[in-house]
């Protein structure tokens, strides 16, 4: 079979990318075509994400790539959650909210009334969060804008209907709304009815791989592309197309998927719904070719870019390598604090945040930038140490390697935190592990490429560039500073 040239739209909580893979046996080459910023908005109260305007990135994308030669499909990831409402014409209700906004939270106590916490556990599989989408569509009940809605989709969804027309829900992202069951991969209807949801809001599942759809007339025209273009489901949960990008050799690796949040865990070939795996806040979420990713949200580097913001707002210097060259210098366990406290989820001022957790905790609070970066890299270290450790306890499973993909995979200073904090070679890269899971997903469908999960990457491995990081330093040392934290 020939080559083909893919088209992956990967939408980030900062900015969103299309991406052009050119791919057939033995090549995958990627190239970034067009970056927009993700700006979210903030207006009558609530976070929203600007969700038109990232699909006009998409349009411009799109009409980027088809300058670069024809186009032979699209696939679209994004973050999870997340869910703009349709009525019954079809139009867009309102911006979606964004899974950051404080309002989702009364939504929890509703659910729970109606499934208590290990109920909902044993049925969805999820790592409690209070903005996992049935606590956000509880949040609404009630609400002019879920009265009128006959349809949510969550944003790729989203994205691909105004694309081909198509109203469908990929189910690697179903699986994070708390309404599927992770068991039987279909939606949960048991639970949306106790709810009292309308279970017309909730589309028909498609797997990655399955056609969606052609790109529509009106957006042949608005993009230049011409003749038909087909739209694959891909996994269009981010996080599961990074996933499928992790260039590992064998069966025995963790991984982190490092941007915005870090997603830490392990593939598994079926969930595990025990209490001890809900106490330990793991979740089950759904991945590519019938797999789960089992693993838990870490903060991630939302900590440091929040953090950067801040000082930028407040004219102090703010540009992340000298920041992190300065972190370097700085002593190891200054001040280390739970990345995961809930303090840390809504925008705001990270490093008072900090230095606030610091002195609960009895620790002399970071005294410059330099100490408040050291201690969001420790402690993101220390998180993934526990994370991949609780992930091989609960699920037997046996980890040689941890892998690390997505833009953290740069910061070669985090990079030697995580190997030395989890005694376990880590290997770095790719960066833009979820457009070339998108891409790869897209390309075995379409017969470019053949094989499972694993021959998908031995290409990766065959094409991409990793870098090596070996364990160090003294492992006693991450055991006190672990005790530090609250957390050990
Ligand atoms: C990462 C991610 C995480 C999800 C969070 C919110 O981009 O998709 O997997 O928990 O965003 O949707």
């Amino acid at each position: 079979m020939a080559e083909l040239r893919l088209a992956a739209v990967d939408l980030g909580a900062s900015s969103g990318r299309v991406m052009v893979g050119e791919v057939g046996p033995g090549r995958l080459e990627l190239t970034e075509v067009h970056r927009f910023a993700n700006r979210p908005v903030h207006v009558g109260g609530r976070l929203h994400w600007d969700v038109l305007s990232l699909y006009a990135g998409v349009l411009d994308g799109l009409r980027a790539a088809g300058r670069t030669g024809p186009l032979d499909g699209v696939g679209i990831d994004s973050w999870a959650v997340d869910v703009g409402l349709l009525d019954g014409d079809g139009e867009l209700l309102g911006n979606p909210l964004h899974y950051r906004d404080a309002g989702h939270l009364v939504g929890v106590d509703r659910v729970h009334a109606v499934a208590d916490a290990g109920e909902l556990y044993r049925l969805n599989g999820l790592q409690h969060l209070p903005f996992t989408t049935v606590f956000q569509l509880a949040a609404r009940q009630g609400s002019a804008q879920l009265a009128a809605a006959r349809t949510a989709l969550l944003v790729p969804d989203l994205v691909a209907h105004w694309l081909t027309g198509v109203v469908a829900a990929e189910v690697t992202n179903a699986s994070t709304t708390g309404l599927l069951d992770a068991g039987t991969r279909q939606w949960a209807w048991p639970l949306v009815d106790a709810l009292g949801l309308p279970r017309e809001l909730l589309p028909p599942l498609v797997s990655p791989g399955d056609p969606l759809g052609v790109l529509t007339p009106a957006v042949l025209e608005q993009t230049g592309l011409t003749g038909s273009v087909p739209v694959t489901a891909v996994g269009s949960h981010d996080t599961a197309s990074a996933v499928v990008g992790v260039p590992a050799a064998s069966d025995r690796f963790a991984y982190v998927s490092c941007g915005t949040w870090s997603l830490v865990g392990v593939e598994l070939p079926a969930p595990v719904l025990t209490d001890d795996s809900r106490a330990a806040g793991f979740t089950n979420e759904l991945g590519v070719d019938g797999t789960v990713r089992y693993l838990r949200n870490v903060m991630g580097l939302w900590l440091l870019s929040e953090s950067i913001r801040t000082w930028s707002a407040a004219g102090l210097p703010a540009d992340l390598a000298e920041l992190l060259s300065a972190a370097a210098r700085v002593p190891a366990f200054t001040a280390v604090v739970d990345c995961d406290d809930p303090r840390f989820l809504a925008p705001g001022d990270m490093p008072a945040r900090i230095a606030q957790l610091c002195s609960e905790t009895g620790q002399t609070p970071p005294q410059s930038q330099a100490e408040t970066v050291r201690c969001i890299l420790d402690s993101l270290a220390l998180a993934y140490r526990r994370a991949v450790r609780t992930a091989v306890e609960l699920s037997g499973t046996a980890v040689e390697v941890v892998h690390v993909v997505g833009g953290g995979a740069r910061n070669t200073l985090l990079m030697q935190l995580t190997a030395d904090a989890c005694g376990l070679p880590v290997r770095a890269g790719p960066v833009e592990a979820a457009a070339l899971g998108n891409v790869l997903v897209q390309a075995r469908a379409a017969g470019a490429v053949t094989g499972g999960l694993a021959e998908l990457r031995a290409l990766l491995r065959d094409t991409q560039d990793v870098v090596r990081y070996e364990p160090g330093g003294d492992p006693s040392a991450w055991a006190a500073a672990e005790r530090r934290s609250g957390r050990g």
